[in-house]
């Protein structure tokens, strides 16, 4: 099984700590990233596989058939078929939906405002900026009673979590920080950033932050260490 991703790639993320929660064996293929042409040129495999060019891609050749796929949850659901144990989708029928929901809500509504903020980091004064930080702080807000009576976000740990704690780390890196307001929130993304495979991919993405001599996250600061 062959993943490709690349050092700052958010959804690279997802399905990297997926695949890691699930225990599968596969090689990480990083493609190339420069800061201002970002991914491109683009691996030979991502241009064949995905039309949009974008990563993650998967390509899993162990079975008899080649499966070859693109998207971050496609991939959850991929790797959930494949390899059921530990489950990353909760039990019930209409738990899974909301997580799915979840899962949806963090890559297309949340992480929407975040990508805003790419574009506006030389004007966090703006009102464009202030809007965006305001609705990702309404959301945290959602996310928080959530976690009012249970310890993940769609109850067990699940894809659902993987894809929020990443868009917050983009949104942290991106000036809509988690702040005291949620402090459910905040226990949440420590009891989620330390499990093994989630440690293992963001600390990867705050070394590499640190030799671009870009800012990391004050929590996430601990990964730059000599233990590391
Ligand atoms: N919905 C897709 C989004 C994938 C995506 O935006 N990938 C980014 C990296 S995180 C990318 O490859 N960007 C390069 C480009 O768009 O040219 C998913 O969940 O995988």
């Amino acid at each position: 099984m062959r993943l490709f991703s690349g050092p700052l790639s958010l959804f690279g993320a997802k399905a990297q700590i997926a695949a890691l929660e699930k225990r599968l064996v596969f090689e990480l293929v990083m493609v190339p990233f420069d800061r201002n042409d970002r991914y491109r040129p683009q691996h030979p495999d991502v241009a064949r596989i995905n039309p949009k060019g974008q990563v993650p891609v998967l390509i899993d050749a162990r079975g008899a058939e080649v499966v070859e796929i693109f998207d971050s949850t496609q991939i959850f659901e991929y790797l959930e078929d494949l390899q059921p144990e530990p489950a990353l989708w909760p039990a019930s029928v209409a738990a899974r939906a909301r997580a799915r929901q979840l899962e949806l809500l963090c890559d297309e509504v949340l992480f929407a405002q975040v990508l805003k903020l790419f574009g506006l980091q030389d004007a966090m004064d703006s009102d464009a900026a202030r809007a965006a930080c305001a609705a990702c702080a309404a959301f945290y807000e959602r996310l928080e009673a959530r976690l009012a009576d249970q310890e993940f976000l769609a109850g067990s740990y699940s894809y659902a979590d993987i894809a929020c704690y990443m868009t917050l780390v983009f949104a942290e890196r991106k000036g809509a920080p988690l702040t005291p307001a949620t402090p459910r929130l905040m226990a949440w993304r420590e009891r989620v950033g330390a499990r093994p495979a989630v440690a293992e991919v963001v600390g990867a993405m705050a070394r590499f932050l640190a030799s671009q001599n870009r800012p990391v996250p004050a929590y996430l600061q601990h990964h730059l260490g000599p233990q590391d």
